[in-house]
Formats: C-alpha cells, structure tokens, sequence
C-alpha cells in the first residue's frame, strides 16, 4: 500500500497513526502541496494529501480511507460498533478535520508553509486571529469534553483521539503549545496520544524537518 503526503499535514498525521495503531504495512511516498506526482495526482482528483494505492484501489481524504482500512481491518477496532460511541467518534473526527484543522492551517500555512515551503508571504493577521480569537475558545470547549478515562470516546483509543490531537503539532509548531496551568486535561491527554509508538517517530521526524525549515 503506498499512502502519499508529507508529516506535516494534519489529516496525513491522523492517518499515520491510525496505521500504526492496525499493525497495516504501507509505504510512504512524501509529496507537496501542488505536487505533480502522477501517482498521487490519479489517487487524488482534487490533489489533496492524503491520497492511497492500495494494490491499485485509489481513494484521498483521510476519513474515507480510514473509513475502508476500518472496513478491511476490524481490528483493533478503532471506530466503535455501539451507536452513541460511533456517533461521537464520528463527531470528533468531524471537529478534528474541520474548524480545529482550519485553525491550525491558518496559523501554520501563513507563518510556515506560505514563506518557508512556498516562498511567498503568509497572511499574518489570518493566522493571529486564528490564535487570538478562534483557538482559545476551541480549546476551552475540549478541555471541556475531555473525559476522566483519558480518551475521547470510551476508555480505550478511538480514530477520535488521532484526528482531535493531530493538528495540535500543527499549532505546536507554531509555538502555540498547550498551557498545562490553563488546559491540564488537553496537556495530559495529548501527550499519551501524540507519545504513543504509533505517532511518535513520525513526530519526532517531523519535528527534525521543522527544525531545518524554520533554521533555513
Ligand atoms: N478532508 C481532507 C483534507 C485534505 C487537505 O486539505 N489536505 C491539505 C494538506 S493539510 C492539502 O492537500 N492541501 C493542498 C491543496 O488544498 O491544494 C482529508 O481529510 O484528507
């Protein structure tokens, strides 16, 4: 199975651990945003990360392919059969990828991707209202909902933990980190996520390229 996308996108972030939380063998083929590969590009009609060829099944977007690696992998099971647990993991994946993703896009496309991968101006204003206005209140609802067990959903790991802690590297990398005296429930959850041997190398790979970027 070869998955295309680079470690810094959050749904490609989501879709890694997701792998590794299965045990699924892939190769990851990185691309950029725009990217030319003809592979990727017949694998993604709107050219968007990530795409998969799996033995030549083409599908993108991270939840429709986890949506099938669920499908044709049931275990461990990382969407819930029960009713209400499935309808809130869908709903936290739904969070993840939407209004948490899009904030942490405006914050990290204009301050990293636009000037040190494209080589253009980012819109800062965007990305310090993002932070300013739209993440606090994010995470104070999060930190909210964040149950005594430790996961999102149930007590064990769900897709829902993946998409919901994915894009806080996103902000992290920005230097909007979590304040552990203001969100001690966020703190604690993320860092059992974001530290688990299915996220943590990628992470830790990542954080090197960040590195390199930003000292470039
Ligand atoms: N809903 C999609 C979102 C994918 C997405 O927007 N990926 C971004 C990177 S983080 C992308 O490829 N952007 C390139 C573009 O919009 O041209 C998913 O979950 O996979």
């Amino acid at each position: 199975m070869i998955i295309y996308g680079s470690l810094v996108s959050p749904f490609v972030r989501k879709l890694l651990g997701f792998l590794g939380e299965k045990g699924i063998d892939f190769e990851l083929k990185g691309v950029g945003i725009g990217d030319p590969d003809p592979g990727f590009r017949a694998a993604s009609p709107l050219g968007k990360m990530p795409a998969m060829n799996d033995d030549g099944f083409l599908l993108a977007d991270s939840s429709a392919i986890i949506h099938y690696l669920e499908a044709k992998y049931p275990e461990p099971a990382l969407i819930p059969a029960d009713p209400q647990d499935r309808g809130r993991v869908i709903w936290w994946d739904e969070f993840g990828d939407t209004v948490f993703a899009a904030c942490s896009g405006k914050m990290f496309f204009n301050r990293i991707v636009a000037p040190k991968f494209l080589g253009r101006e980012g819109d800062l204003t965007a990305a310090a209202l993002a932070e300013g206005e739209e993440l606090p209140k994010l995470l104070d609802y999060l930190e909210s909902a964040i149950p005594a067990s430790g996961f999102l959903v149930g007590d064990r790991l769900t897709l829902a933990d993946l998409a919901v802690a994915s894009p806080l590297m996103n902000f992290r990398h920005c230097g909007a980190c979590i304040n552990a005296a203001v969100h001690p429930k966020i703190a604690a959850w993320s860092e059992a996520i974001l530290s688990r041997p299915s996220m943590a190398p990628w992470i830790a790979k990542e954080e090197r390229l960040i590195a390199r970027v930003l000292a470039a």
